[in-house]
């Protein structure tokens, strides 16, 4: 396995709405970031990703860009941008960009020019019909198709009416595409996070997508379009060829199957995925608000059958939570009675197993989802439009703010908490988005002060980390996988053997048969046990290492 440093790189997310704001608006901006780029150098990251920054009139929260090359004027101007880069490089951090290119803001120049006439020079950057070809259903709610009265067409929205998707079988729309990706690479950025990149090649067929069964019409019928492979060998070779920088593609739709496809080192495609398999864990057949249990046996699965598609050929992203998903340690953690040893359990899982960890924005404090009591506190189009449908289909308020609460995006999205003054620290205005009620206790001030503190579990992790390397290039070994309570595995390669025992549940849990008499311990989420082969405790993690 060859070693670069995006394997060896441990990422964190930063949500630029939700982290810190400098001047009092209530929205989160660069000045913010920069002003705590010291607190994430002593957590021990070393990527920035910045989900979209850029010049939006955030129907769906930047990720509808109107201008690829002007920042955001509520997050700063580019002089901001650029001091950031400059700081963030200063302190050895890297930068990727989010950057959104399967559609445009419905208010972007050229979808703009678009529908403004049939014959206009941008008409075929977009796709447009005379009637909807097919029951496409846009992941926001509604058909994928959307009526436009100026020239009495349809056009294509996967995302919200106001997110039309490009269409990338038009040469014109790859050479600006990558003409900007070229423009950030320029001023020095590390890479960038794809939106979406399996969606960018469209089955101009239009089949009909499956009703009923919506992971298989994302796997087949939305996504690995047939010239994705192709975009995305030629955006290699007009970009990134050239740069040292990341290419890390949000995988929707992408299968143990497949992953090789976008993400084996011959392929000069993508260098990292992240998958949603786990993510989508707990989704009903009514998709997220309608939430159904998981079960650990299944999680388990996913990451072994992950971890062997994608073996010695190539590389992944490992994912927890983000801007799109609840929140780590209220989905697969215990947010109540166990919160401290299941958040510190789950940054365990997210720092040892095999691939490149992205943390989100508060989960190194152990944030949790908020408790939704209105509409007017969510602010995603998601969840509008949803309560939308919800309600055509006679379901009550109260029904889906707990499904909200469950599942919901904005759970995510809420305030970082800095400290217990005013707004988490986070303000000194009113913020864009309710703060959450547990700041008060849940904050970064107390963390950094409490030496148990989830905050400094992951800083020790992520020190231990960098200087045990078989915890990143070493294979990844699943014990018991049929337990429904213990989430066990080695890592091992020549240099090292590593033991990890982590117990998902509130019941002790017996692993005397896992640990050999001879161990050393590492690190764990409760004072050490006289015997590392004593039961675990409810929501115990042990980090071992052992003789090969
Ligand atoms: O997300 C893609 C995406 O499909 C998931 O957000 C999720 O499946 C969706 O919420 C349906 O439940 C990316 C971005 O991360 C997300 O924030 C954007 O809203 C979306 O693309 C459109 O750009
Ligand atoms: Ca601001």
């Amino acid at each position: 396995m060859n070693r670069t440093w995006w394997k060896e790189a441990v990422i964190y997310q930063i949500y630029p709405r939700s982290f810190m704001d400098s001047n009092g608006d209530g929205i989160g901006d660069l000045p913010g970031i920069i002003s705590q780029l010291d607190y994430l150098v002593y957590l021990g990251v070393d990527v920035l990703w910045l989900s979209p920054i850029f010049q939006s009139p955030n129907d769906d929260n930047g990720y509808d860009i109107s201008d690829y090359r002007q920042i955001l004027p509520e997050y700063g101007t580019m002089a901001d941008f650029e001091r950031l880069l400059h700081e963030a490089h200063q302190c050895g951090l890297k930068v990727l960009l989010d950057i959104v290119v399967n559609h445009t803001s419905d208010e972007h120049p050229w979808f703009v020019h678009s529908r403004s006439s049939k014959d206009n020079p941008y008409r075929n950057f977009y796709f447009w019909q005379p009637t909807p070809p097919n029951n496409w259903q846009s992941f926001f709610g509604g058909s994928a198709w959307q009526h436009d009265p100026l020239t009495d067409e349809y056009y294509l929205h996967l995302f919200s009416r106001k997110q039309p998707d490009l269409n990338w079988e038009n040469p014109q729309v790859r050479r600006e595409i990558f003409r900007t990706m070229r423009f950030w690479l320029d001023k020095g950025v590390d890479g960038f996070r794809l939106d979406v990149i399996p969606l960018i090649s469209k089955r101009t067929d239009w089949p009909n997508g499956d009703a009923n069964d919506l992971m298989r019409t994302i796997c087949e019928v939305y996504a690995n379009g047939p010239h994705v492979h192709e975009y995305l060998q030629e955006m290699h070779r007009e970009v990134f060829a050239h740069y040292d920088a990341l290419a890390l593609g949000e995988g929707i739709g992408i299968s143990p199957k497949n992953c090789l496809d976008y993400v084996g080192q011959d392929r000069h495609e993508l260098h990292l995925l992240y998958h949603f398999d786990h993510m989508f864990l707990n989704f009903g057949p009514g998709g997220r608000f309608d939430p159904i249990q998981w079960q650990l046996t299944d999680f388990k699965a996913i990451f072994h059958r992950w971890d062997q598609a994608i073996g010695q050929q190539g590389w992944i992203n490992i994912v927890l939570d983000n801007h799109d998903f609840p929140r780590m340690v209220s989905r697969f953690g215990d947010d109540g009675a166990y919160h401290q040893a299941s958040a510190k359990l789950l940054a365990t899982l997210l720092l040892t197993m095999r691939g490149t960890p992205c943390i989100y924005q508060g989960s190194e404090l152990g944030m949790t989802n908020a408790t939704w009591h209105s509409l007017d506190e969510l602010r995603d189009i998601e969840a509008h439009n949803a309560w939308k449908a919800w309600q055509q289909q006679g379901g009550t308020l109260d029904a889906f703010l707990q499904a909200a609460a469950v599942n919901g995006r904005d759970n995510a999205r809420t305030p970082m908490q800095w400290s217990d003054a005013h707004a988490a620290g986070f303000t000194t205005g009113t913020p864009w988005i309710k703060v959450h009620e547990n700041y008060p206790t849940l904050n970064a001030q107390k963390a950094l002060a409490d030496s148990d503190s989830i905050f400094h579990y992951y800083r020790h992790l992520l020190a231990l980390r960098k200087s045990h390397p078989t915890l990143i290039y070493g294979d990844y070994l699943p014990l018991r996988a049929h337990d429904a309570q213990l989430f066990a595995y080695e890592r091992a390669d020549a240099d090292g053997h590593y033991l990890v025992l982590l117990n998902f549940s509130s019941t002790p849990c017996e692993v005397a048969d896992l640990v050999p008499a001879e161990y050393r311990w590492l690190l764990g989420n409760y004072p050490m046990p006289p015997d590392a082969r004593d039961e675990l405790r409810p929501w115990e993690a042990r980090l071992l290492e052992i003789a090969s």
